[in-house]
């Protein structure tokens, strides 16, 4: 039986060797890798979240469980991506500008990848115009954007205005997402689409491309 808790706490203290040795232990014992990530590490997260708002742990303690988390999630990768036998379309996404926060994004990109999506990382910290210049070169179906602060998030209306600006507001539908964005705010902005989490964005962008 994986042990979740161990897991948790291993990533919450910021183990990575051990997450890692758990982790890998557990897909031997062929625990489902989504089982993982909301019971070990997405519950860590939380954990880790309000010990910081209560003034319990600082940012080195933040970001050592937040670099633990990924460290397990490289040994889930294969198993949500896939082998990735049909494509689907091009999606674009990213973290808006100001905005460090990547666990998520990169997990929603994982999902997609896994549901067929072929992704275009652009990463952290992007202003607008990198948005814009990526759909003009790529020109994908979707756009993902991310934010996980609560003064980052106004970021997005000024992507979708540069998007309309840029002519490409038509070619392309953006979703949203991140723990300060409710479907609200994204109806405001007026983004195509709102998911509450990566297994949410895959299920929509899949039911869009019908
Ligand atoms: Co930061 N941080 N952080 N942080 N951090 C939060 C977000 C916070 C809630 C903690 C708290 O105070 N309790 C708080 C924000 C408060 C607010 O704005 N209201 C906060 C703060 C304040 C800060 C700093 C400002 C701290 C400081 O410097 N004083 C600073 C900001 C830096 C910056 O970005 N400019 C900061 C820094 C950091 C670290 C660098 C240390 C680290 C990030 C490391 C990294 O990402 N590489 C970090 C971490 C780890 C967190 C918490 C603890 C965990 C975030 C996380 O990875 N969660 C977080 C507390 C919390 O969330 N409980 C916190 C797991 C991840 C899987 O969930 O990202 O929500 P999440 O993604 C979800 C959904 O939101 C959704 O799907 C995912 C799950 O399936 N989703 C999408 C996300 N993006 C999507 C895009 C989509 C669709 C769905 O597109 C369509």
């Amino acid at each position: 039986m994986a042990n979740f808790i161990e897991i948790k706490e291993a990533t919450m203290i910021g183990e990575q060797d051990r997450v890692e040795e758990l982790t890998r232990e557990a897909i031997k014992q062929g625990v489902d890798a989504e089982q993982i990530i909301q019971d070990s590490f997405l519950s860590a997260m939380s954990i880790v979240g309000e010990k910081f708002g209560t003034g319990e742990i600082y940012i080195p303690e933040m970001l050592r469980a937040a670099r633990a988390m990924k460290c397990g999630m490289e040994i889930l990768r294969p198993l949500l991506v896939g082998d990735k036998a049909q494509t689907l379309d091009k999606v674009v996404i990213g973290t808006v500008k100001g905005d460090m926060h990547d666990i998520g994004k990169n997990l929603v990109g994982m999902m997609l990848e896994g549901s067929g999506f072929e992704i275009i990382d652009l990463g952290i910290d992007l202003p607008a115009d990198k948005f814009v210049d990526a759909v003009k070169q790529h020109r994908p179906r979707f756009l993902a954007m991310s934010a996980l602060l609560t003064t980052t998030m106004a970021q997005m209306k000024m992507v979708i205005d540069a998007l309309q600006e840029a002519g490409l507001r038509q070619s392309v539908k953006v979703f949203v997402g991140g723990a300060p964005i409710t479907q609200g705010f994204a109806d405001e902005i007026q983004a195509d689409g709102y998911a509450l989490n990566a297994g949410q964005a895959a299920e929509l962008m899949k039911r869009m491309l019908n």
